[in-house]
């Protein structure tokens, strides 16, 4: 089946009927699909094209490129993670915060799940995200200069929180932030030690080398319940398993102030917390500037801008 390309243009609802001409007439990334796509796996387009200069070494950078992730533990001091610590207490006690849509609660209570924008919300954390020793590392993996497209605390409490199903924050962003290409990556580090039993973050190595089409349409404000519990833009179980058992999973953990860097299409997930001790982590996203979002490629309106931000650093809260 062929259309023109003229003709895709007048009829955007195309889009959903000629998926497979979709894949290679305008969208390189198709998802959020109607019926379940012929192939379960395409390339990834973007090649890698790191800064020359930067603290990360050529074993490090290729590490990143074939895992999709790199681990760096202590990367704080003790005394900087007991100051982040604090803070982030802080923000999560602050009754301002409460009923505002950027403090996500967990499916099931009134417990804070993620509050995002963090970057804005706290000096604090302001200061972390644009800290130097984050910038060059970030910037050398994206080899060009970056923008905070989202952050956000995970506060994962003790007994009560929940989990992530697996994912691609790439697939969301294509498909609801209108995010053109993967140029972005995600810097987490960790602030209480994570162990196997407070729902460590999970990541399939090598995933981020392909994407996989997702079926089912984005219904409006999907947000709402994708921030709580994601169903929608996660990938069929058979492609997990073909992915799984080339390479397995794994899960970094250690003691607070690891960070973890990983690229914007890794699939990771995480399981609930079973223990009593919580498993927070503080999470940027650095998209390069180039690499500007538009309309969304597969959702009928942009998210509100505290998952989205734009480059200008502004934020009208
Ligand atoms: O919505 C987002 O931007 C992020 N949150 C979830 C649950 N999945 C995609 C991405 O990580
Ligand atoms: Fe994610």
């Amino acid at each position: 089946m062929y259309i023109e390309a003229s003709q895709r243009h007048r009829d955007h609802s195309l889009r959903f009927a000629n998926q497979e001409t979709e894949t290679f007439l305008n969208d390189p990334y198709p998802t959020r699909l109607s019926t379940a796509p012929s192939q379960p796996f395409l390339p990834r387009r973007e090649k890698p094209k790191h800064g020359r200069g930067g603290p990360l070494g050529q074993q490090q950078l290729a590490n990143f490129d074939r895992d999709g992730f790199l681990f760096e533990p202590d990367f704080l001091s003790d005394s900087d993670v007991r100051r982040f610590q604090l803070e982030l207490s802080e923000l999560m006690t602050n009754d301002a915060f409460r009923d505002k849509e950027y403090a996500v609660t967990e499916p099931d209570s009134e417990e804070i799940r993620s509050l995002f924008a963090v970057h804005f919300l706290s000096e604090v954390f302001q200061k972390l995200a644009y800290d130097s020793r984050l910038l060059s590392r970030v910037e050398q993996l994206l080899g060009g200069d970056s923008y905070i497209h989202q952050s956000r605390i995970n506060y994962k409490p003790g007994f009560a929180g929940k989990g992530f199903n697996w994912h691609s924050d790439f697939e969301t962003w294509h498909a609801e932030d209108g995010m053109p290409e993967m140029r972005a990556v995600s810097a987490s580090i960790i602030l209480t030690d994570n162990h196997q039993f407070n729902g460590p973050l999970m990541l399939i190595p090598g995933s981020n080398n392909v994407f996989i089409p997702c079926v089912g349409e984005t219904p409006n404000d999907n947000y709402k319940k994708s921030l709580k519990s994601q169903e929608l833009g996660t990938p069929p179980k058979s492609a997990l398993a073909e992915l799984i058992a080339q390479r397995g999973i794994q899960a970094p953990t250690g003691r607070a102030g690891g960070l973890l860097l990983f690229d914007c299409n890794t699939l990771h997930g995480s399981n609930a917390n079973m223990s009593p001790d919580p498993r927070s982590n503080v999470f940027f996203v650095y998209n390069r500037h180039d690499n500007l979002c538009g309309q969304p490629y597969a959702a009928s309106t942009p998210r509100p801008e505290f998952l989205a931000h734009r480059p200008d650093g502004l934020w009208s809260g």
